[in-house]
C-alpha cells in the first residue's frame, strides 16, 4: 500500500465486526513500544525485519500521538479546521511526510495453541499503517478513527515474538480526514492480540425493538458451524434460548420488559454463547422510526438537546481515558445535555458502552470530511470520483458494523462537510440495505437525495422557522419548490448550531423555543461541547492552552479550535449554564396562587425529581419548604398551590422553585437542580424621601463631598483611597463573536456582511476615545463636570454629565451619556469606568444583589437568578484561551466592593427613568488591554482593579459561525443614565 493509495487497505479481515465484550483470550498490546521518527516516507523497511536492532530508537507509549511525545522531537500538533496543510494534489500527498515506525516484542500465551485464529486488532492509528509479524506483512489500512483487524495466525509462533508498524503521517486518507481539528498522527487507540478459538462467535448483532410493553429481539449471529449450540440469555428476563444450527437462529419477542430511552436508559444483560465463547452485550428495547415528518423513539417524538463531541483532551489528545469520558458525560447529563453527534468520526468504542448506560441519544458520524475541497470549488471532491468509492464504502462498513448493538445510537450519519456525491449515496445505500432500524444523517445533502432526515448547520432562526412552517411557500437552501416539499416532509434537525466560540452563544432561547412550536423541528447540537487547547507552556515556564499557530504552524486556523461549552480544563463556560436553564426539562407557569408544572421530556415522568422553594427577601432566605407535585407523566402538566409567601416591606421579595433529583444517578448527586424558576413577589415599595444635601468639606488640599475627594473637579480618592472615575467607556474587549464576519445578519440591521462588529468599532475609535473637559460646576452641595468624549479623527461624540452630590450620608453620582448625532455602528457598551489603584492592597472582591451568580449579557440571561452573592474578582471572569469581553453581571441592584477580606464600598445602583438597572464588571485589566493580549499569559501584570457599571450591553449572538446578535439585543447608540449612590463600609 502507498501513500497515494484511495484503496482503504490491504489484508486487513472483511467483513468488519462488533466491537464486543468476549471471553475468548486477548493480549493488549498497549504500553511502550520502541519508535523512530523519520522526516519521509522512503525509509527502508528493515526495521520490520525480525533481527533489527531498534537499541538507538526512543520509547514511546501506545496509545499516543508521537507529536504530543518527545518534547518537539517528535514535530508538533497542527490546527486547521477547513485547509489542507498539504497541497491540494489528490490523491498525493508530499515527499515531507513524517512517518514512524514502531516495533515491540510479545509473548504469545502458550494456551493460545489451540486457537483457531490469531486476529490483531488496531481501534485507532493516524493516518496510513502497514504491520508485519515477525517479518511477515500482514497487511495496511486507513481510516484514522476506525477498527482493523489483520489475521495473523501464519506468523505467530509460541514465544516470542516481535510486531513492527509503520504509519505515515499524511496519505491519500488525510484528504478525507480533514474534520476541524488537530492533525495528531500515532497509534492512538488500542492495539490488541485477539485468540479467536474454534467454535467462536465472529459477531453478534442483537437487533432490538419496543412496542406497548414487548420487546423484540432479532438476533444475527455470525458463527461457524462448531459454534453450535449457541444459547442466548436474558436472566432478568427469564430468557434462555438455544438454536442447533444456524438456520434455527430466530426473531423472538419478550414481555414485560421496560424500554430504552436516553431518559430512562434501561438496559439488559444478555450473554451469547457458543462451544468455545461467550459474548455479553448489554441490550436496551427500543424502536427509532420515522413517521412523516417525526423523528420518532418508542411512538414519541425526540427532541435533541444534543452537543458535538469530539475526542479531544490537553495532554492526551485524541486518546481516550474512560475515566475522564465518563466524568465528561455525567457532567452533559448535569446540564440537561441528552443527545450526541460525535462529530466527525467514531468515538473510542467504549464511549458508547457509558453513552448507552448514562443515556443519550447519539447521531453516530462516520470518519469523513473532504471540506479543503471547497476552497477549490470542489473540483476532484473525493466524494463523486469512482475512486475513492471503495474507501466511502469501507469506512461507513466499519463505523456500523462497529457500533451496530448499541441501543444509544439511533441515528447513523455519514459524514461532515464533504460536499455531495455518488460515494455519499452509495455509503447511504449500503446503511439502509443493512440496518432497517436507524435512519441515515448527512447535512451536505441539501435537497434531500439520500437521506432520511433534513438536517442544517448554523441556519438562522428565520431559516429554521422557515423550515418548521407549513403553507410558507418559501423554497429551502439550494433547493427547488419540489425539493423543499420533499425536505420539508422529513424530521429538522440541526447538526451544529449556537457556535459557543469564547463569550457566547446568544439567542438559545430563540432556537429551543422554535424546536417546541413547530414538532418538524427536533432541535439540535451545539457546536460543540469542548474547546480542544493543548498543554503548552511559555518559555518562561508559565502553563496555557495552545490554540492553531502556538506550534508555529505555517497554516492554521488560530484560536477556531477553541469553540466548546466546556475550557480546556473541564469548566463549563456560563454558555453551558445558559444551555442547561434554556433545554431545562420541567417548565414551571406562575398563575395567582398557583403554579402549572410541565413535564417537557421524552418519556420519563417526574417520579424523579422533588420541588422545592425558597423566599428570599433582597436575597436573604427568609422562608422554604417542599411542593407536593404529583407525579407528572411526560407532555403533562399540573397546577399546584403555591405557599403563601410573605413579602418584605422594604425589600425586593423573589419565590425561586428549584426541581431537583429526589435520588442520586450515575451521573449526579441527590439535589442537583435540574430545573429552575423565579418569580418577583415584591409588593410596591415606597420612594424613598428626599434627604437633605450637605456641603463640601476642606481637606487636605483636595475638596470633599461626603466620601469622594475632588482636585480640580476630576475624582481623586473614594471611601479613604484613591480612586479615579466615571469615565465613559464604549469599548469591549471584541469577543469572538464580536469579530465574526458572517453575512448571517439575521433580522438585524447593525452589522455589515463580511466585517466584524469589532473592526468597525476599532474604525469609530471606540477602543481610544479622548475626553475635553467643557466644563466644572461646584454649587454649594454638588460637582458637575461636562465632558465631550471622541476619538482620533472622528466628528461624532459622546457628551458626558456627572453630578456628585450629597444626599443624606450618602454619595450620589448621576451621569448623563448622550451621543451626538452621526454614530453608524452598534455600541458595545454604554458604561463608566473607575481606576481603584492598589494601594496597600488591591480591591479583590465583589459581593452583590442583583443577577447572578454567573455572568449574563442581553441574549443570555436565562441562567442568571435574582439573589445575592459574592465572588473573587478572579473568579468573576471567564478564562477563555483568547482574552475577550467577559464578567459583566446583569441587573445590578447593590454592590460592595472589599479588599484582603475588608469591606470598603457600598454602592446601590438606582433604576434609570424606565426601571432599567445597570450591570457591572470587576476586572484587573482594561477591556483594551485585554483587547491586545492572544492569550492569558500576556495580559499585563495589573495593580489596579477596574470597575465598569453599564447602562448597557450589547448582546452576544453567535457570529463566530452564524447569525448575528438579533436586532432586539443590538446596542444601537443611545442617551442613557446612571444613578448611582455611594458610601463607605
Ligand atoms: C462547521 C464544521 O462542520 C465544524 O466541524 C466546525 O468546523 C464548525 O463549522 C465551526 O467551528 S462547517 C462551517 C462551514 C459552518
Amino acid at each position: 500500500m502507498s501513500v497515494s493509495d484511495t484503496a482503504p487497505g490491504r489484508g486487513a479481515l472483511r467483513p468488519a465486526r462488533s466491537w464486543l465484550h468476549s471471553d475468548a483470550p486477548r493480549l493488549s498490546l498497549n504500553g511502550p513500544w520502541r519508535f523512530r521518527l523519520s522526516p519521509t516516507a522512503s525509509v527502508a523497511e528493515d526495521f520490520a525485519a525480525e533481527g533489527f536492532d531498534d537499541a538507538a530508537w526512543d520509547d514511546i507509549p501506545v496509545p499516543s500521538h508521537w507529536v504530543l511525545h518527545g518534547d518537539g522531537a517528535h514535530g508538533r500538533p497542527i490546527y486547521t479546521n477547513v485547509q489542507y496543510p498539504f497541497p491540494i494534489d489528490p490523491p498525493h500527498v508530499p515527499d515531507e511526510n513524517p512517518t514512524g515506525d514502531y516495533r515491540r516484542h510479545f509473548v504469545l500465551p502458550a494456551d493460545w495453541a489451540d486457537a483457531e485464529r490469531v486476529v490483531l486488532r488496531f481501534d485507532g492509528v493516524e493516518s496510513l499503517f502497514r504491520v508485519w509479524v515477525n517479518g511477515v506483512e500482514a497487511g495496511g489500512a486507513a481510516g484514522s478513527r476506525l477498527t482493523h483487524e489483520f489475521d495473523v495466525t501464519p506468523s505467530v509462533r509460541p514465544g516470542d515474538n516481535v510486531v513492527a508498524v509503520r504509519v505515515h503521517q499524511w496519505s491519500a486518507a488525510s484528504y478525507l480526514e480533514d474534520q476541524d481539528q488537530w492533525w495528531l498522527p500515532g497509534i492512538f487507540r488500542d492495539v490488541t492480540l485477539v485468540a479467536r478459538p474454534v467454535g467462536g462467535v465472529e459477531d453478534v448483532w442483537l437487533r432490538t425493538g419496543f412496542d406497548d410493553g414487548r420487546g423484540h429481539v432479532e438476533p444475527e449471529i455470525t458463527a461457524g458451524a462448531a459454534a453450535f449450540p449457541v444459547t442466548l440469555r436474558i436472566p432478568e428476563l427469564g430468557v434462555d434460548r438455544t438454536w442447533d444450527t444456524a438456520a434455527d437462529v430466530v426473531p423472538f419477542d419478550v414481555p414485560d420488559v421496560e424500554p430504552w430511552s436516553a431518559e430512562r436508559p434501561r438496559l439488559y444483560d444478555v450473554t451469547v454463547s457458543s462451544t468455545a465463547e461467550s459474548i455479553t452485550v448489554r441490550a436496551g428495547f427500543r424502536t427509532v422510526e420515522i413517521r412523516g415528518d417525526r423523528f420518532l423513539v418508542n411512538g414519541r417524538r425526540v427532541v435533541f438537546h444534543g452537543v458535538n463531541r469530539h475526542e479531544t483532551h490537553p495532554d492526551r489528545g485524541r486518546v481516550f481515558d474512560e475515566e475522564h469520558a465518563r466524568e465528561d458525560l455525567a457532567r452533559m447529563k448535569r446540564f440537561n445535555v441528552n443527545a450526541i453527534r460525535t462529530s466527525h468520526y467514531p468515538p473510542h468504542p467504549r464511549l458508547l458502552d457509558l453513552a448507552d448506560e448514562l443515556g443519550f441519544w447519539v447521531v453516530l458520524e462516520c470518519d469523513l470530511e473532504t471540506h479543503g475541497f471547497d476552497k477549490v470549488g470542489w473540483a476532484g471532491n473525493p466524494s463523486d470520483d469512482p475512486d475513492w468509492r471503495e474507501a466511502y464504502l469501507d469506512r461507513i462498513r466499519r463505523t456500523v458494523e462497529r457500533d451496530k448493538n448499541h441501543p444509544s445510537v439511533v441515528i447513523w450519519s455519514l459524514g461532515n462537510e464533504a460536499g455531495t456525491g455518488s460515494n455519499l449515496a452509495a455509503m447511504s445505500a449500503w446503511v439502509h440495505a443493512r440496518d432497517r432500524g436507524r435512519p441515515v444523517h448527512y447535512e451536505g445533502d441539501h435537497t434531500g437525495e439520500y437521506t432520511d432526515v433534513y438536517s442544517r448547520m448554523y441556519a438562522t432562526l428565520g431559516e429554521t422557522e422557515r423550515i418548521g412552517t407549513d403553507g410558507d411557500r418559501t423554497t429551502l437552501m439550494n433547493c427547488t419548490p419540489a425539493q423543499s416539499v420533499r425536505q420539508r416532509g422529513k424530521p429538522f434537525l440541526l447538526c451544529e448550531y449556537a457556535h459557543a466560540m469564547g463569550n457566547g452563544p446568544g439567542a438559545l432561547d430563540r432556537y429551543e423555543a422554535l424546536a417546541h412550536r413547530y414538532p418538524r423541528l427536533h432541535g439540535g447540537f451545539v457546536w460543540e461541547w469542548r474547546d480542544h487547547g493543548m498543554s503548552a507552556t511559555t518559555p518562561d515556564g508559565t502553563p496555557y492552552y495552545a490554540y492553531g499557530g502556538d506550534f508555529g504552524e505555517t497554516v492554521h486556523d488560530a484560536n477556531f479550535v477553541m469553540d466548546g461549552l466546556v475550557l480546556s480544563n473541564d469548566v463549563p463556560t456560563p454558555g453551558l449554564h445558559e444551555y442547561k436553564a434554556v433545554v431545562q426539562p420541567v417548565r414551571f407557569t406562575f398563575d395567582a396562587g398557583e403554579v402549572a408544572v410541565t413535564n417537557l421530556r421524552h418519556c420519563a415522568d417526574t417520579s424523579d425529581l422533588r420541588f422545592v422553594w425558597r423566599v428570599e427577601h433582597d436575597g436573604t432566605l427568609a422562608a422554604s419548604g417542599e411542593l407536593e407535585v404529583p407525579v407528572v407523566a411526560a407532555g403533562e402538566s399540573a397546577r399546584v398551590p403555591l405557599p403563601r409567601i410573605q413579602a418584605a416591606r422594604d425589600a425586593e421579595t423573589w419565590l425561586t422553585v428549584d426541581a431537583v433529583l429526589a435520588a442520586p444517578t450515575a451521573w449526579a448527586p441527590a439535589g442537583q437542580v435540574i430545573a429552575t424558576v423565579q418569580a418577583d413577589r415584591s409588593t410596591p415599595r415606597p420612594e424613598p424621601a428626599v434627604r437633605h444635601r450637605t456641603g463640601w468639606r476642606h481637606s487636605d488640599g483636595t475638596l470633599a463631598l461626603g466620601i469622594a475627594e475632588f482636585a480640580g473637579g476630576t475624582l481623586v480618592r473614594l471611601a479613604g483611597r484613591a480612586a479615579a472615575g466615571p469615565r465613559l467607556e464604549l469599548f469591549r474587549a471584541p469577543t469572538d463573536n464580536d469579530e465574526g464576519t458572517s453575512d448571517d445578519l439575521e433580522d438585524s440591521d447593525a452589522g455589515v456582511p463580511g466585517v466584524s462588529h469589532a473592526a468597525l468599532w476599532r474604525r469609530d475609535g471606540l477602543d481610544r476615545l479622548t475626553t475635553r473637559r467643557l466644563s466644572v460646576e461646584r454649587t454649594a452641595d454638588a460637582l458637575r463636570t461636562i465632558d465631550r468624549v471622541a476619538a482620533a479623527n472622528s466628528a461624532t461624540s459622546v457628551t458626558v454629565e456627572s453630578v456628585w452630590s450629597l444626599e443624606g450620608d450618602e454619595l450620589e453620582l448621576r451621569v448623563e451619556i448622550a451621543p451626538s448625532s452621526g454614530w453608524t455602528t452598534v455600541w458595545p457598551r454604554i458604561g463608566i469606568r473607575f481606576d481603584l489603584p492598589d494601594g496597600a492592597a488591591p480591591v479583590d472582591s465583589a459581593a452583590w444583589f442583583g443577577l447572578g451568580p454567573l455572568e449574563s449579557y442581553p441574549d443570555s440571561l436565562r441562567a442568571a437568578r435574582i439573589g445575592h452573592f459574592s465572588r473573587a474578582v478572579s473568579d468573576l471572569s471567564v478564562d477563555h484561551a483568547r482574552p475577550q469581553e467577559t464578567g459583566h453581571r446583569s441587573g445590578l441592584r447593590r454592590l460592595t466592593l472589599a479588599s484582603t477580606g475588608t469591606d470598603l464600598l457600598r454602592i446601590v445602583a438606582v433604576a434609570d427613568g424606565q426601571g432599567r438597572r445597570p450591570g457591572f464588571t470587576l476586572s484587573r485589566h482594561t477591556p483594551q488591554q485585554i483587547a491586545r493580549a492572544g492569550h492569558p499569559f500576556e495580559l499585563p501584570a495589573s495593580t489596579t482593579s477596574y470597575l465598569f457599571v453599564d447602562a448597557a450591553q450589547h448582546g452576544l449572538g453567535s457570529r463566530s459561525c452564524g447569525p448575528d446578535v438579533l436586532a432586539e439585543f443590538a446596542l444601537r447608540p443611545e442617551a442613557r443614565t446612571i444613578r448611582l449612590r455611594m458610601s463607605a463600609c
